[in-house]
């Protein structure tokens, strides 16, 4: 452990200047117990092993509906382009993400404090959480370009200032997700290792970091020797199912070179006792629209 500006101990050092083995997390994936909400005792036990939990049909059918019209309406607004809570595709301009989605649409909104979800969460965190984060994707057919491999909670530690792992994200599939159009990979089990990166956060990085990460991905080494170890597995679902994981899990996307778009919403709740402090690795915070600094319990 190192003691970083601000004297909060980091338990979780990356953004070195030179490679570092990855480290055993020290802290726990299910922070509640069955007790305190929807999932039982045996998906609590799989979610702390594995790392992530697959809930199918969460949203009905015409849930669904609802929301795609609410993505449609969004992209269509041509006033939220110069939005810079808006990101485009690199390449196509088409746009690729709109965070903070729960102040353009009330029905985003309703959607985090649904019980469905708030419950989940403040389940698998075991207190009051608040939203750090929160985004619709819009992974367009042809165009959508992917993620390489990465950790949230190594970019949410180093430029949010995030303490602990004690944040969980839910994705929720508004089109089906298929093996080729862009689904998510996840290494089962990764959220157990913290695999420090090496290379420091440049200047205002959230610029190109939300279109391509650059800093803060894991080496080829360790995510060979992840893989080898834990195997990669693939979120697929019919649109309206949740994919609920850890922020420590190792997960990436391919590009989506097939017509058929890949859009969730997803949704980042932390718990209130892990409230954002000074970054661990990076001078100067991010903006609130990508890392939220009122943990006001969400209701
Ligand atoms: O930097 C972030 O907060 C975002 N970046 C990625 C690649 N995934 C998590 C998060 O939305
Ligand atoms: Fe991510």
């Amino acid at each position: 452990m190192t003691t970083t500006q601000h004297e909060q101990t980091d338990h979780y050092p990356t953004r070195l200047s030179t490679a570092s083995r990855p480290i055993d997390r020290q802290h726990p994936t299910v922070w509640g117990t069955a007790a305190d909400g929807p999932f039982t005792a045996a998906e609590l036990e799989a979610h702390e092993a594995r790392g992530f939990t697959v809930l199918e049909d969460v949203l009905s059918g015409d849930e669904v509906l609802s929301y795609r019209q609410e993505l449609s309406r969004l992209t269509s607004d041509e006033s939220l382009r110069d939005d810079e809570r808006v990101i485009t595709e690199k390449t196509s301009g088409e746009v690729r993400s709109i965070f903070e989605v729960q102040r353009f649409s009330a029905a985003i909104d309703a959607l985090s404090r649904d019980p469905r979800v708030l419950g989940r969460a403040r389940q698998l965190l075991g207190s009051d959480v608040y939203l750090h984060q929160t985004r619709v994707n819009y992974m367009p057919g042809f165009k959508g370009a992917g993620f390489y491999w990465h950790s949230d909670f190594e970019t949410w530690h180093s430029e949010d200032g995030m303490p602990l792992p004690r944040a969980v994200s839910c994705s929720i599939a508004l089109t089906d997700n298929y093996p080729f159009n862009g689904g998510l990979m996840v290494m089962p089990g990764s959220h157990r290792t913290f695999v420090p990166s090496v290379g420091e956060t440049p200047e205002h990085n959230y610029k190109s970091s939300l279109k391509e990460q650059e800093v803060g991905v894991p080496s080829q080494e360790a995510v060979t020797e992840l893989a080898h170890a834990l195997g990669i597995e693939q979120f697929t679902g019919r649109a309206g199912s949740a994919l609920w994981f850890d922020s420590n899990i190792m997960h990436g996307s391919g590009n989506n070179i097939t017509p058929f778009p890949r859009s969730n919403i997803f949704l980042v709740f932390n718990s209130v006792e892990n409230a954002l402090v000074e970054p661990f690795a990076a001078r100067g915070v991010r903006p609130d629209h990508i890392a939220n600094r009122d943990a006001t319990p969400l209701r």
